[in-house]
């Protein structure tokens, strides 16, 4: 992390001509003198100023709006001073280069990436999910995404953690006192219904799991892989996806050998389509190089469209079917959801009735569209999105990783608790442990480094 505490400087706009351009500095404090040096008048608290910002040689740079925000109550929590100029990035490096030269004995100088944003971070201004809300908002890439990055932002994610730390927090109060007393144990978690407790905070802490995992498939859009045996019509399906002819389709079995990605947006929400190399056993060392790869892609998914060919329902191409269907369940993550689609339904209008389907397999024709739209359905309600933007929250991996450690600590407090097997101790640690999972997300147990980490990954100016 920056330890530094010397006033900063960025551009805060996105480089490239533009109407406007924000050159932003915030220090604690901005010396007055710098402020004057650079504006050549004294400014009013929060109050836009026309003001001229001259070079060494005294020459007008530009003609800005300047305003000043002392702290506490600016976006860092420290003196912020924001010059709205002519966005044209020569006249803009102009600028700062003048800025750095007034500033020069005060330590002014360029901010790192997210520096701002760390700033208002250690100042208690916002707490560490709310600042990965402010990048999230700013990548935003649908409207879903924008609305629940400002959720965030505005701390819905936040006050939830908040509230299950502090119901956490009471509960530990309780055992720990208990602990000095151990005749008392034994009645101990029944007369302060520790269970009920406890249930109630691990059932919220799962929902909270589901809306965090939507969050991030949100932000980061879901990998849907198609796979199945060759000449089936995956391609021909991404195509139809896509609405592009994007990978090659032929009547040859074994087409496709690298894995081919289009990203549509299905409701809101970014799919990460991944076309793969068909499976089956073969020679051809190209092709197998490219089954490997069709591997990899379903133990990353998010969720896997298993193609079948409906025009081939012979007893044999069924039994091979089924048991791919086999391999590929074991080799997808756990709880993966995968998707059965028998394609080429206009060939066997007949098809739907048939008795070897798979169940719960949808019908589709990639070359006709048929079927298209229920399958759009189905890969939506796969992962859960209701296409709602009510509710949702922006969240990443590292936040479903530590409800997930959180809410397993609260399982193995539980089974300290049970049983007349009680263990007090043990009880009271894993607790402790669920608590600073969950704090680690609004970033109060979260290492140096860590924090460092997730800050660097912020741009310029933010
Ligand atoms: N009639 C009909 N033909 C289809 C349909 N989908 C694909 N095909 C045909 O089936 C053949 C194979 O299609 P592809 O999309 O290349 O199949 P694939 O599964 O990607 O095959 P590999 O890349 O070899 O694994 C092509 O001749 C397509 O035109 C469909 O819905 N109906
Ligand atoms: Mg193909």
């Amino acid at each position: 992390m920056f330890a530094r505490k010397t006033p900063i400087i960025a551009i805060a706009t996105a480089t490239g001509g533009a109407g406007v351009g924000i050159v932003r500095i915030s220090g604690a404090p901005i010396p007055p003198e710098l402020v004057y040096a650079l504006v050549g008048t004294a400014l009013t608290a929060r109050q836009a100023s026309l003001v001229h910002i001259k070079n060494a040689a005294g020459q007008t740079l530009d003609q800005a709006l300047a305003l000043f925000f002392p702290a506490p109550a600016s976006f860092t929590g420290e003196d912020v001073l924001e010059l709205q100029c002519h966005g044209g990035p020569q006249l803009l490096q102009l600028l700062i280069k003048r800025c750095l030269e007034l500033g020069k004995n005060c330590g002014l100088t360029i901010a790192e990436p997210g520096e701002f944003t760390q700033r208002a971070y250690l100042n208690g201004k916002i707490d560490l999910a709310q600042a990965e809300a402010v990048a999230d908002l700013i990548g935003a890439q649908s409207e879903a995404a924008v609305l629940a990055a400002t959720r965030s932002l505005q701390g819905t994610f936040s006050q939830t953690i908040s509230a299950l730390v502090e119901e956490i927090t009471a509960l530990r109060i309780l055992v720990e006192s208990t602990l000095d007393f151990p005749e008392e144990e034994i009645d101990f978690l029944e007369s302060a219904q520790a269970h009920q407790r406890l249930q109630s905070i691990s059932l919220r802490l799962a929902e909270l799991q589901q809306a965090a995992t939507q969050g991030v498939i949100l932000r980061d859009g879901m990998q849907l892989v198609l796979v199945g045996a060759p000449n089936v019509g995956k391609s021909a399906l991404l195509n139809r996806l896509a609405g592009d002819e994007l990978a090659i389709v032929t009547p040859v079995a074994g087409t496709t050998r690298d894995r081919i990605k289009a990203t549509i947006n299905l409701a809101g929400l970014p799919v990460h389509l991944i076309d793969t190399a068909g499976l089956r056993a073969t020679q051809d060392f190209v092709e197998q190089a490219g089954i490997e790869r069709t591997w990899e892609a379903i133990q990353q998914a998010d969720a896997i469209l298993y193609v079948r060919d409906g025009s081939e329902q012979s007893g044999a191409a069924v039994q091979a079917d089924t048991e791919l269907q086999k391999s590929i369940t074991a080799a997808a993550p756990a709880g993966c959801p995968i998707l059965a689609v028998i394609n080429k339904a206009d060939l066997r209008p007949d098809a739907e009735n048939q008795v070897s389907n798979l169940a719960g397999a949808l019908h589709i024709s990639a070359k006709t569209g048929y079927g298209i739209e229920a399958l759009s359905t189905s890969i939506l309600e796969s992962v859960g999105w209701s296409g709602s933007n009510e509710g949702l929250l922006i969240a990443r991996q590292r936040h479903v990783d530590c409800i997930r450690l959180a809410a397993n600590h609260l399982q193995q407090a539980k089974s300290h608790g049970s049983n007349g097997n009680q263990t007090l101790e043990l009880f009271a640690e894993e607790l402790r442990l669920a608590q600073a999972q969950l704090e680690a997300i609004s970033g109060r147990t979260l290492p140096d480094d860590l924090l460092g980490k997730i800050f660097s990954q912020f741009c310029i100016g933010k």
